[in-house]
């Protein structure tokens, strides 16, 4: 991805996921808005957006973060959001025995002390293998894995959601269910 690309995938992961309003656009409960819509907001703004950027973004973003309808007119963030206009309706899916959630050293007390929270996000995130969850650690310090027993957990009735680009989500993890990745 170019810096060009990076910073127009920063300012669609902040308009779609967190601050609509920051242009003057409405997304639906599912996250969505028209890609003409949004070019149009952008553009008055400042930010010069084309549909070509926009489908070179969304096919190039490492992690899959946007997604464009079928009939190629509305775009939305997968998941990752903050904004509460947004509330998009996940299948529930039975995770697998252990899912991983990267976090950094400095937050540990506090995560033992009250479970794994969704912060400003609607949910905590949590990525199949370990490899993802050590580089999101990495963005907030000394990275650490941390394990959690997903499926134990979904036995017990706690929900889980698989988003369109792997992402696992789930609303709030106790300290009985997480353990330290010893490496
Ligand atoms: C921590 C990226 C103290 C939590 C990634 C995390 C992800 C607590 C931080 C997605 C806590 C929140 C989300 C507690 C949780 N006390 N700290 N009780 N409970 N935390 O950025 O999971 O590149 O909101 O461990 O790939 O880091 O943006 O969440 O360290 O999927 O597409 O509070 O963002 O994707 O940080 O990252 P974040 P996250 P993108």
């Amino acid at each position: 991805m170019s810096k060009h690309h990076t910073e127009i995938s920063k300012f669609l992961s902040f308009v779609l996921r967190h601050q609509p309003d920051a242009i003057g656009i409405t997304l639906d409960i599912e996250g969505w808005v028209d890609i003409a819509v949004l070019i149009t907001a952008a553009t008055k703004d400042g930010k010069t957006l084309d549909i070509e950027l926009i489908r070179d973004v969304v096919a190039t973003s490492d992690k899959k973060r946007f997604f464009i309808s079928e009939d190629g007119l509305r775009i939305r963030a997968v998941q990752g959001h903050s904004t509460q206009s947004v509330d998009i309706n996940y299948k529930e899916q039975v995770p697998p025995e252990f899912l991983y959630h990267g976090t950094a050293t400095r937050f540990l007390e506090s995560i033992y002390k009250d479970g794994l929270t969704s912060g400003s996000r609607h949910y905590v995130h949590l990525s199949q293998d370990e490899q993802t969850a050590l580089a999101v650690g990495h963005r907030h310090g000394q990275p650490i894995v941390l394990v959690i027993k997903a499926l134990q957990m979904h036995e017990q009735g706690f929900k889980f959601f698989r988003a369109e680009n792997g992402v696992w989500l789930t609303s709030i993890i106790s300290v009985k269910f997480i353990s330290e990745k010893i490496s």
